[in-house]
């Protein structure tokens, strides 16, 4: 055999023997698939994400905008990486998420964040693997999970976990809806693994389930309506008309992806698939409601829902109570209207206005303290009260 061919062979020996040893590795740790694509692999992705921006659809994202070049190109990101290796996690639920929604006394969290928060979780996997493949193929790597400048999405097609779906997530022919992703990049030279295909077709189903119409067209999401951006990133106030559209979901939204008919073919492939804390599966707005400080961090302690502090929190539980017609929750929201939190206080307003009869709403008002916040007063004047 030629030098150059022996040379060639040795090398393709060693690829195949890293990515084997890599996708080993990946198994062991609980990852329910893993596969290779390369840095170049996205260059529709620039023109995509200048698109999305440009719409102004990142709402109050303004991290999205700043690391837009090194999120659209991972050779920005990282100049020396050579090979880009993308990792899904089953979380598919056991029950159908969606059943909670019918029962407006109890706050709909998300699945994805009924349990420990997926970032550490997965993170924690990723840096073992990243460990043992480090040392083993003698090269540098890095791993990044969801807040890192990399969009984890088309790089997944690319490398073949699924497609991207109407609703933009991506979808698998094995786990439906339900993958959390992460990435390993490094400067070692891997096999690279096929794309998948769009296998949507025509169906529209996630499209027509999202409560806020947040779809401007099939495979473009506007998050300033959806519901997860609403819930969880968005800081101010949140616009008037989308609150009823809201009904309980309290953190995150799941509709678009429970609506796919992909999921049907999805398996509980994993022994160490996250399961839900029971008591985040329906828990009572009228004990949420009475969280202060203290008692959110204990009681969200470990779970991804402590991110957004107990203030954006109530504002969110305050939006389900204003939405639940359950005059019960008339007393806590009353509480909560004198509360320090101007968010808190703005969002009892609203939510008591729905909740009294126009009479004791009137009394109601008639008692108010002293406001000087001007989102507050803004929320009495929306409420017919100048
Ligand atoms: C910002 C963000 C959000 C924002 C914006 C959502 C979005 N779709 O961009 C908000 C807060 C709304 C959000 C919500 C959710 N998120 Co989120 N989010 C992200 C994050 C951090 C960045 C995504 C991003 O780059 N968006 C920018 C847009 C431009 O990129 P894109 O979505 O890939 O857009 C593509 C399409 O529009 C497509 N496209 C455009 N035009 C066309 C035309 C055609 C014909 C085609 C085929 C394609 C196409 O090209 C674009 C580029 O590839 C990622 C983590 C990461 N680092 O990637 C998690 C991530 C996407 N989120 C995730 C999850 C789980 C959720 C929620 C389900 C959480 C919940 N239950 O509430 C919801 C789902 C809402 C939804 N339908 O997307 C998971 C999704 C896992 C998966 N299987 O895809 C990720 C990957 C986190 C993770 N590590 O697991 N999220
Ligand atoms: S997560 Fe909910 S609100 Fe957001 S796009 Fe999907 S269905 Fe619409």
């Amino acid at each position: 055999m030629p030098g150059d061919a022996l040379q060639t062979e040795k090398l393709d020996k060693r690829r195949r023997a890293l990515t084997s040893f890599l996708k080993d590795e990946a198994r062991d740790k609980g990852f329910d698939v893993c596969r290779v694509t390369y840095p170049g692999s996205i260059p529709q992705a620039p023109e995509r994400l200048a698109d999305f921006l440009g719409r102004g659809y990142h709402g109050t994202m303004d991290w999205m905008a700043e690391t837009a070049d090194r999120r659209s190109d991972p050779r920005v990101l990282w100049s020396d990486v050579r090979s880009i290796v993308l990792f899904g996690m089953n979380y598919g639920p056991d029950e159908d998420p969606r059943s909670i929604l019918g029962k407006p006394d109890l706050g709909a969290i998300s699945v994805y964040a009924q349990n420990r928060d997926y970032h550490d979780v997965i993170k924690g996997k990723l840096k073992e693997v990243a460990t043992r493949f480090a040392a083993r193929a003698g090269e540098d790597v890095k791993v990044f999970v969801d807040t890192a400048p990399v969009m984890e999405k088309p790089l997944a097609e690319q490398a073949g976990l699924g497609w991207q779906g109407k609703h933009t997530n991506l979808v698998s022919r094995e786990f439906g809806s339900w993958l959390f992703l992460g990435s390993l990049f490094t400067t070692a030279d891997l096999f690279i693994d096929e794309p998948e295909r769009d296998h949507c077709g025509s169906c529209r189903a996630c499209l027509d389930a999202c409560p806020t119409n947040a779809f401007p067209a099939p495979y473009k999401i506007d998050a300033r309506r959806c519901i997860s951006y609403l819930t969880i990133e968005h800081k101010g106030a949140i616009d008037p008309a989308l609150r009823p559209l809201i009904g309980n979901r309290i953190y995150g939204c799941d509709d678009c992806l429970a609506a796919c008919p992909w999921n049907k073919f999805a398996v509980s492939a994993s022994e160490m698939k996250l399961r839900a804390r029971e008591d985040l599966k329906a828990p009572p707005l009228s004990f949420l409601l009475t969280l202060d400080g203290a008692g959110f961090r204990a009681f969200f302690s470990g779970s991804p829902v402590k991110r957004i502090g107990r203030d954006r929190f109530v504002r969110n539980c305050l939006i389900a109570a204003g939405n639940s017609g359950d005059a019960a929750l008339v007393d806590v929201c009353t509480a909560l209207s004198k509360d320090a939190s101007p968010a808190v206080r703005g969002m009892a307003i609203w939510a008591l206005s729905r909740l009294m009869t126009a009479g004791d709403f009137i009394d109601f008002a008639a008692r108010r303290q002293n406001e000087t916040d001007a989102e507050v007063l803004g929320e009495w004047k929306l409420a017919g009260v100048v």
